[in-house]
């Protein structure tokens, strides 16, 4: 579909207390026009509601944004479904899409028209991001998202979000107008093996109520998956003890169900007897009851590395209901989203594949955090995938980096921009210290090496200059003083960005407590390199050498220290940091100083850096 995006410069430029350079909606909306005039934020108003707003969502955010309604204002305000009467005169405008909306900012007015009640709720997001200005911009926007589904599947090993975590989270999937939200962290024992038979306790099935009721606030779909394959019996028993843990769940409100058979070996991943656990749920079950939404189902066989001639996908694809949603991560576990493997898997499934995208989850390298932007997937494969959601790390408020992108990405794929996005995600987690998390963030993105292969730009506008400097150093040439100058001034900006986060957490106070040791660490390594380029610089003076000497072996010390003090998680314990460039420049550059200085001075320094330690194997 063509879009038309008109944002007249001069609208922006006028209003100075505007600061328009940094003004962006969040997702990116499909078509908006900016009128040259403003508006002031209506102190009262009128309202004409639609009888199918009445009591929901949209009508609550719209009471919480504008409180002043009142029968006599001047000032009126329209909001409702395409179905709603008073939206008659607004009917054309409003985008055929589910989820679209129609917002019209005018001198007295403002119309906020869905194609239903969750597009109304997002017109009315959308003008809670205008009025953070002074004044309202006059403006239409006709706005629908590419993906249908989008949103966060935590599906990861470890430990599982806090109750308080995902409480946000649902009120930031509102705000940034994503509507699906699916529970299966992997180590909750009661969505796997050894209690997924058992009904929550009362006081979890509670919480599970308030996630189902905060969910409802932020036109939020909350699905709960169980994942019985690792030793379930293809017995009546098992089936009905499944089908009545579905149903505690149902009581405590959940209305959307998945099914996770990932993972699992041995007579769980037999693709017919999963088929007739599935359809039978969706018969009985899902279809059987009021208002549950399409069962889903993470396969066994969920990526195209994994697949062999036995049929297995072929089977799910011609023999599961046809309503019913399949996961699929791509060509492989951890990687990005292209059409070759949807070219491939969907004509296997005869559906759409549902994305369960593996990033930023980091439990395959719990030592690392996955702070870089969103980027690599395919900006045209919004037609190709009924749904699109991200497996974040087990850090909650982090992971926001992440989805900030991929609420972008899936709601307006061709108009992405991935570096934007991030930027936009650094201002809103940290908005007075933006450029220190961004410090932080661009050398805290790469995954490292791992027996899943996947990649991420790490430490990017620094590299060249490392490689510089690093070559000309092995190789006895002149030290080049821009490449040293460059990597000076990063290790301060590190060391600075380090310590202006780790005393911010009042800005961001979860933020700051899932990434302190990781703070600590990157401080160390500005530390390091700091101290690194001394030594480079000291070849002809032996005291000042050692001692150079000395506290940059100190500092790789109290890195190990970190390493082996945080982060005791049972899968990849330890705590990395600008390890994909900096800290094997920096290591190389101490090690030939080293070799040099023992050449030279007939000595015996040890010449191994002693962090990061050797041993490091990955899954
Ligand atoms: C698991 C998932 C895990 C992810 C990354 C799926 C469908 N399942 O290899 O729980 O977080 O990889 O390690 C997985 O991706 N298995």
């Amino acid at each position: 579909m063509k879009k038309i995006v008109f944002v007249v410069a001069s609208f922006l430029l006028a209003t100075a207390s505007m600061q328009a350079q940094d003004f962006r909606l969040q997702p990116t909306p499909q078509e908006y026009v900016f009128q040259n005039d403003s508006v002031a934020i209506p102190q009262t108003y009128r309202l004409h509601a639609g009888n199918s707003v009445s009591g929901q969502p949209s009508l609550s955010l719209l009471k919480s944004l504008l409180p002043g309604e009142t029968s006599t204002a001047d000032f009126q305000i329209y909001v409702g479904t395409k179905t709603d009467k008073e939206m008659k005169k607004y009917r054309k405008r409003i985008p055929e899409k589910a989820d679209g909306y129609f917002l019209k900012i005018e001198k007295n007015r403002i119309v906020v028209a869905g194609a239903d009640e969750r597009g109304a709720y997002y017109g009315l997001q959308t003008l809670a991001q205008l009025l953070t200005r002074n004044q309202l911009p006059q403006i239409e926007v006709a706005d629908y998202p590419d993906v249908p589904y989008r949103g966060v599947v935590e599906g990861f090993y470890g430990t599982p979000w806090s109750h308080e975590a995902r409480m946000d989270q649902l009120d930031f999937y509102g705000r940034n107008k994503m509507n699906i939200y699916i529970y299966g962290p992997k180590d909750d024992p009661y969505h796997r093996t050894p209690h997924w038979r058992t009904p929550y306790p009362a006081q979890e099935g509670e919480r599970i109520k308030q996630l189902v009721n905060r969910a409802k606030q932020n036109e939020v779909i909350f699905y709960w998956a169980i994942h019985p394959g690792g030793d379930i019996h293809w017995n009546e028993e098992d089936r009905d003890l499944l089908l009545k843990k579905f149903e505690s769940m149902y009581q405590l409100g959940v209305r959307g169900f998945a099914v996770f058979f990932d993972d699992i070996s041995g007579e769980g991943t037999k693709a017919d007897k999963q088929v007739e656990l599935l359809n039978y749920i969706d018969e009985h079950f899902v279809q059987a009851k009021e208002g549950v939404a399409p069962l889903i189902v993470c396969p066994t066989i969920y990526n195209q590395a994994w697949v062999k001639d036995d049929g297995y996908l072929t089977t799910l694809g011609d023999k599961l209901n046809e309503d019913i949603q399949v996961m699929w991560t791509g060509d492989k576990v951890v990687t990005t989203i292209n059409n070759a493997t949807l070219d491939f898997v969907n004509p296997l499934l005869k559906r759409k594949a549902f994305i369960w995208w593996n990033y930023p989850v980091s439990d395959y390298v719990t030592d690392h955090l996955l702070m870089g932007p969103v980027y690599g997937n395919e900006q045209n494969i919004q037609d190709k995938v009924s749904a699109f959601v991200s497996n974040p790390m087990e850090h909650a408020e982090a992971s926001k980096i992440a989805l900030y992108g991929v609420a972008d990405y899936t709601w307006n794929m061709n108009q992405y921009d991935s570096n934007a996005s991030w930027q936009y995600a650094l201002r809103s987690l940290m908005p007075v210290h933006t450029e220190e998390l961004e410090v932080f963030a661009m050398h805290n993105a790469d995954p490292g090496p791992s027996g899943l292969t996947f990649r991420r730009d790490e430490s990017v506008a620094i590299q060249p200059a490392l490689a510089t400097l690093a070559d000309t150093y092995r190789n006895k040439q002149d030290i080049n003083a821009t490449a040293y100058r460059q990597v000076s001034e990063e290790c301060e900006r590190i060391i600075r960005s380090a310590d202006i986060l780790l005393a911010s957490s009042n800005e961001n106070p979860a933020l700051i407590k899932e990434i302190k040791p990781w703070l600590l660490q990157f401080k160390l390594v500005g530390e390091y390199g700091k101290e690194v380029l001394n030594l480079i610089n000291l070849p002809a003076q032996k005291e000042a050498f050692v001692q150079s000497y000395e506290h940059a072996r100190a500092l790789q010390v109290l890195m190990h220290e970190v390493d082996s003090t945080y982060n005791r998680s049972s899968y990849y314990p330890g705590i990395k940091s600008g390890a994909t460039h900096l800290m094997p420049t920096f290591n190389a550059l101490f090690e030939t100083a080293t070799q040099r200085y023992n050449i030279q001075y007939n000595e015996s320094l040890d010449e191994q850096s002693i962090f990061p330690p050797k041993e490091n194997v990955k899954k």
